[in-house]
């Protein structure tokens, strides 16, 4: 795909030198291959793979064809139908060489895998009896050789046989051609997928598995088999991901005029996967956390990310599959736009206001760090050794942001010209994000040159606004200014053109105020607006409409005003958490806790009977401790801890009257996923967590009242994390009934570990080591290492103690868990790589366990990239 060069060698020692590849050094591909057949007979132990491809020369060239390969070797080459010796090609370390001579030839290569000792889960894998792929990124080339690259399309045949009892069912892409017995106790079948697609989006399932079965008819009248495939027991909490994949499937339609293309569309859910789920052509393999979902097992946030995941894999079809990316470096072309696509459709399915916090709050706990630290890169980045480590919140999350941005300064209309065009001019192609901006440009004649920059630069641009008032003339004038961050490798940038959502309240009547977009292009813009009387209240960056930090300076009264008025609901909920902010940060810098505003702010929205209770028991939620952290110079995670929990208690202690009102107000008998009920869950939970944080003495009883009788498992998740952040009795007792109710259901022991991994138990540190040991943790699915290590990293308080045992813990992870799934590991080492934030005393012990990974023999490239990056 590209030029490879080696790094400099300050970075990295000469042993370790892995290649960097870099975007510029992009080439179109020497060779083509417009078709490929693949033949499997599949085994766990021993798996043959037998592929025909036809090549075609790709330009005027001499160069032979480079199939890439990981891990395999073949045990026959032949090209047009000849047996090649073995001087017949070349063996590199990542590659098998051909030497042709004519411009089109059908080679064939054969190879055996063993899917059950593959433990990375990348290419294929055993995983619970079944027998599956992951090929994005660069898995295909773990199963047979190829130009492992986006921009080689080709079309699929692909014959599949296996033992009929232990797999009955046989799934790839497209479309099912034929099956049929061999008599021998072996089977087949045959699938060909007419669109031709690059290979990470190839896919085979080969297992006992069930189906639910159900039919979207398409706008054009065309009727689509859907099918969702899972273990038997597991059909009964298949119905929400099928409902959400035809709610998808129409609003797909509705929202961009995209038509699903094949006759059938199935999902099959696996137990051991990397990450969320995969986008394959007409078969999507999805984590199965994302897949079930029933009451007595899955929380709402739980059915949410059913809904949303299950949308993000459906939309790839068009945006990634149908239009796919030229080079890796593209990759935001697919995922930041279908993050967009997916965010939108979960907002339709639900709470505008409340998708946007919720995607706002994940934006700013896992991008801006991202962004303010040393892995910091452009959302189309320049260069990287393993792409495996650009799946990043920068490349999804940011990603998304940017084509938001798009939306907003094209409008509604002009942008959906202009994905129109997009998808009409590059249906077929590998296309890049130049192209995409580029359709956005034709459709909508807006010049976005300037605006290309998010794109190329990185870190999260601050803003700083100051609001003057003239009382003679009546005239406010806002000033903008903005200051980029030097990144790894930008130390200095050009001012970004920046869409920024302002209005300009009278304190006498707020939330009234017309609503304009400023577009801060230099790096200084002053507006001035007549007609202000007094000195208004500024609502900035309204519904976050940029992906910046904004300082606005505003005093605790202008807050709360706007916490009580604002209508733009963003703007409501960022003003609420900015006071909270303030309080806690002037308490950490040794103030008394100044709570009489926040508590008023609370008590107002508690009251507001026009406000949504989503939205209310979202704005009364403290900021977590890891985004108060990110508004100090030095992180003090003991500080914020203490400030944090004062503050609840406060709020707990001076509004318990209302806190158990809430709590009795909203329980509700019968289980009902319709947004009141929803609501009314989250308005509990946010009562029980503030009745208990009070100290009032049934606090504990009632939380386990509300675990204990519990017809769902949003309460009784949310009661057991409650109680699992003190020291009462009722703690193990609910952790000890929650672990023999659910210890065979892997997905809620997930939690079970999680919650106490998340917990502020003052030993929380000393019972992860021991949770590390249980009988049921295990390194080698992906979900539960996260769930006890993930979380354990994402609790600031307990992975930051001062001792650092909490980093040489996570240092244990990293190498234990490098040995077996390179991936999982990998994405353990930012939060190491965050020790510039913190004190001396801490940042020398998490370099120290950098250093003492980076000293390790026989580091996956995953790991090395991230730990050289990490220590700068
Ligand atoms: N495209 C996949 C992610 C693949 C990750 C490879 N390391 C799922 C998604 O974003 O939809
Ligand atoms: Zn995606």
């Amino acid at each position: 795909m590209a030029d490879i060069s080696t790094p400099p060698t300050s970075a990295l020692s000469a042993a370790s030198a892995p290649v960097i590849i870099r975007r510029e050094a992009y080439r179109v591909p020497d060779w083509l291959v417009p078709d490929i057949a693949l033949t499997f007979d599949l085994d766990p132990d021993a798996t043959i793979v037998t592929a025909r491809l036809s090549v075609t020369r790709n330009g005027e060239h001499d160069r032979p064809l480079r199939l890439d390969r990981d891990g395999i070797s073949p045990t026959r080459v032949t090209v047009d139908g000849v047996d090649l010796p073995e001087g017949g090609y070349a063996l590199e370390e990542e590659a098998l060489v051909i030497p042709l001579t004519g411009g089109a030839h059908v080679v064939e290569t054969q190879t055996t895998l063993s899917p059950i000792a593959n433990t990375k889960l990348m290419g294929l894998y055993a995983s619970g009896g079944l027998l599956c792929t992951q090929c994005e990124a660069e898995g295909f080339r773990r199963i047979t050789f190829f130009p492992d690259r986006p921009d080689v399309l080709s079309r699929y045949d692909v014959l599949l046989r296996a033992d009929e009892g232990d797999y009955p069912i046989l799934l790839a892409n497209g479309d099912p051609v034929e099956h049929g017995s061999f008599g021998d106790g072996r089977h087949f079948a045959r699938w060909t997928d007419p669109f031709p697609k690059p290979c990470y989006l190839f896919a085979l399932v080969a297992g006992d598995l069930s189906c639910n079965t159900d039919s979207f008819t398409t706008m054009s009248g065309r009727t689509v088999k859907l099918g969702i495939w899972v273990k038997e027991g597991d059909l009964p909490r298949t119905d929400h991901a099928m409902k959400a994949l035809k709610d998808s499937m129409a609003w797909d339609e509705t929202v961009y005029g995209r038509e699903y293309d094949l006759d059938v569309f199935n999902i099959v859910a696996v137990s051991d996967f990397n990450f969320g789920a995969m986008e394959n052509k007409g078969l999507n393999i999805f984590n199965s956390r994302y897949i079930l979902a029933d009451p007595e097992t899955a929380s709402d946030l739980d059915y949410d990310a059913v809904e949303g995941v299950v949308a993000h894999e459906y939309f790839h079809n068009w945006s990634g599959n149908r239009v796919t990316c030229r080079d890796w470096f593209q990759l935001s072309l697919k995922e930041g736009f279908t993050v967009y696509r997916d965010q939108n459709f979960s907002a339709d399915m639900g709470s505008h206001a409340v998708k946007r916090i919720e995607d706002v709050r994940m934006l700013r706990a896992g991008q801006f760090p991202e962004d303010a630290g040393p892995l910091a890169h452009p959302i189309r980045p320049e260069s990287y050794m393993e792409i495996s480590n650009f799946y990043t919140a920068t490349i999804y999350n940011k990603g998304a942001e940017i084509i938001r941005m798009i939306a907003l300064i094209l409008g509604d209309a002009a942008f959906r010209k202009g994905t129109d065009l997009y998808f009409d001019r590059h249906d077929g192609e590998a296309a890049t994000c130049e192209d995409f901006v580029k359709a956005m440009e034709d459709a909508s004649g807006v010049d976005l040159t300037q605006f290309r920059l998010w794109y190329s630069q990185s870190g999260t641009p601050r803003v700083s606004a100051a609001l003057s008032h003239d009382a003679a003339t009546g005239r406010a004038s806002l000033t903008l200014t903005q200051t980029l961050p030097a990144t790894p490798g930008q130390p200095v940038k050009q001012a970004m053109a920046i869409p920024l959502r302002v209005a300009l309240f009278d304190p006498q009547a707020p939330g009234q105020a017309a609503e304009e977009l400023v577009m801060l292009d230099r790096l200084s813009v002053t507006i001035t607006r007549p007609g202000h009387a007094k000195p208004p209240v500024l609502s900035i960056n309204r519904g976050f409409s940029a992906p910046v930090i904004v300082e606005a300076n505003r005093s605790n009264a202008d807050l709360a005003l706007l916490s009580a008025h604002d209508d733009d609901p963003f703007g409501r909920y960022e003003a609420m958490q900015q006071l909270m902010v303030n309080v806690l940060m002037a308490h950490i810098a040794g103030d008394r806790l100044e709570s009489g505003p926040v508590i008023e702010a609370i008590r107002r929205t508690l009251a507001d009977p026009a406000l949504d209770g989503a939205f209310v028991a979202e704005a009364v939620k403290l900021p977590g401790e890891a985004y108060l952290g990110d508004q100090m110079p030095v992180v003090d995670p003991d500080g914020i801890h203490a400030a944090r929990e004062a503050l609840q208690a406060e709020i707990g202690r001076v509004l318990e009257d209302q806190w158990r009102a809430l709590h009795t107000a909203s329980a509700r008998k019968g289980f009902s996923l319709s947004p009141d009920a929803k609501a009314a869950r989250r308005l509990r939970n946010v009562a029980l967590n503030f009745l208990v944080a009070s100290g009032a003495k049934d606090g504990p009883a009632i939380a386990f009242a509300q675990f204990d009788g519990a017809d769902n498992m949003t309460e009784r998740q949310s009661a057991l994390a409650t109680l699992a952040n003190g020291t009462s009795d009722e703690r193990e007792a609910a952790l000890d009934i929650f672990y023999n109710r659910y210890s065979k259901d892997a997905l809620v022991l997930d939690k079970w570990f999680q919650t106490q991994a998340f917990s502020f138990h003052p030993d929380t540190v000393e019972l992860i080591e021991e949770l590390a040991r249980h009988k049921d943790f295990t390194l080698a699915n992906p979900n539960r290492a996260r769930a006890l290590y993930g979380a354990f990293s994402g609790n600031q308080w307990a992975f930051n103690r001062a001792d650092g045992k909490g980093y040489r813990m996570v240092g244990d992870f990293i190498l234990a868990v490098d040995a077996i799934n390179p991936q999982v590991a990998a994405r353990m080492v930012p939060p190491l790589g965050r020790w510039r934030r913190f004190d001396e005393g801490r940042a020398a012990l998490m370099q120290a366990q950098l250093r003492r990974i980076e000293d390790s023999a026989d580091l996956s490239k995953d790991v090395r990239e991230q730990v050289v990056k990490s220590l700068g």
